[in-house]
């Protein structure tokens, strides 16, 4: 690569200002680039299956109506984290397909299981929580589609974690058996909640180079613990237990210390071990097969399309 031309890139980034589709960059830019967007997008379509399994029961009408919007949101923000990586130049065929081969990754979260409605209220609450904090820097990112992409997602995602939130003050002040139900969701959400940030800094082999190239704003570590910081008040308030014995404020840091996350789970369901993997991968592999008619359907209008005009 001609220096200069990095050189130049560099100094673009380095004063904030976005890098456009159609501007020069670094290949390994473009490459982790498409990485992190694709795999980003694949966590928003295999996000949808865990929630998506409780719209039909819901306990009531309205919470129906709600979940089934939030459902269809993240389906959105796929669709347009597909779009903004496509303007990297792979197409949307080859990342669905690098998904279906188990090559690409989607995030470790929705490889957890959904037991109870409570569930659906910790997954707003710490799970939609944990995208806003590390997407409200992505809102900075120096690629600039993903920039604004991630304008929109975060208004959405807050409003999620909203809902999320209101479920479980609703059953933490509920009967003795509902708030037995929060507890619960809390007490298996919590640290696959803390797993979703990524591996500890010094374990993680991207951060360096996209702090360098401003991708990532803030670091898997200092993220987590802004997360922790903001969500134990949270469970106070709501008279839940973190289920972690080693909690404890630390004054002179001014946040939470708390204990070792187990990095052993992590890898496993990073490498597709985790508790329902495999009944997520059939579920999107078996909805993009049973979709293939509506693929043909809109190419052979497209075809009649083209050919009337050239008529
Ligand atoms: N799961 O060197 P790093 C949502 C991989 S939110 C699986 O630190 P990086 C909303 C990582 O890819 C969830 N794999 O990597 C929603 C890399 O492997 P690779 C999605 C993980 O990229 C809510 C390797 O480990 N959000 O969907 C995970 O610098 C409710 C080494 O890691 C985003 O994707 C993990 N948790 O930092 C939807 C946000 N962590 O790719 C429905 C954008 C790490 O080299 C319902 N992404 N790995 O083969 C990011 O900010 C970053 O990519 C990180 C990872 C922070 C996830």
């Amino acid at each position: 690569e001609d220096p200069k031309l990095v050189e130049a890139f560099e100094a673009r980034v380095a004063a904030d200002e976005f890098i456009e589709p159609k501007d020069w960059m670094p290949e390994a830019y473009r490459r982790t680039l498409t990485r992190q967007i694709s795999q980003h997008a694949h966590s928003e379509i295999v996000g949808m299956l865990p929630e998506g399994n409780w719209i039909g029961r819901a306990p009531s009408l309205r919470r129906k109506a709600i979940l089934l919007a939030k459902v269809q949101d993240e389906g959105g923000h796929g669709l347009y984290l597909y779009c903004a990586a496509e303007t990297l130049g792979t197409s949307r065929e080859e990342m669905v397909e690098a998904l279906h081969s188990g090559k690409a990754k989607y995030s470790t979260i929705f490889n957890y299981p959904t037991l109870t409605w409570a569930d659906i209220g910790a997954i707003g609450w710490l799970v939609d929580g944990a995208a806003i904090m590390n997407q409200v820097p992505l809102q900075r990112t120096s690629y600039g589609p993903y920039a604004r992409a991630m304008v929109r997602v975060c208004k959405e995602e807050s409003f999620h974690q909203r809902q999320g939130y209101e479920i479980m003050i609703a059953l933490a002040n509920g009967t003795a058996e509902q708030k037995r139900m929060a507890q619960d969701a809390l007490n298996r959400w919590w640290w696959p909640s803390l797993m979703m940030f990524g591996p500890p800094d010094d374990n993680s082999p991207n951060t360096a180079q996209s702090m360098r190239w401003r991708i990532k704003r803030e670091t898997n570590d200092e993220l987590r613990q802004k997360f922790v910081d903001i969500s134990v008040p949270q469970a106070e308030f709501l008279g839940l237990t973190v289920p972690d014995p080693d909690l404890k404020w630390n004054a002179d840091k001014d946040g939470y210390d708390f204990g070792a996350i187990d990095w052993d789970e992590f890898y496993a369901v990073v490498k597709g071990e985790g508790p329902v993997a495999k009944e997520r991968m059939k579920a999107r592999i078996d909805a993009w097969e049973d979709g293939a008619w509506v693929r043909e359907a809109a190419d052979a209008y497209e075809a009649k399309r083209q050919a009337r005009k050239a008529a």
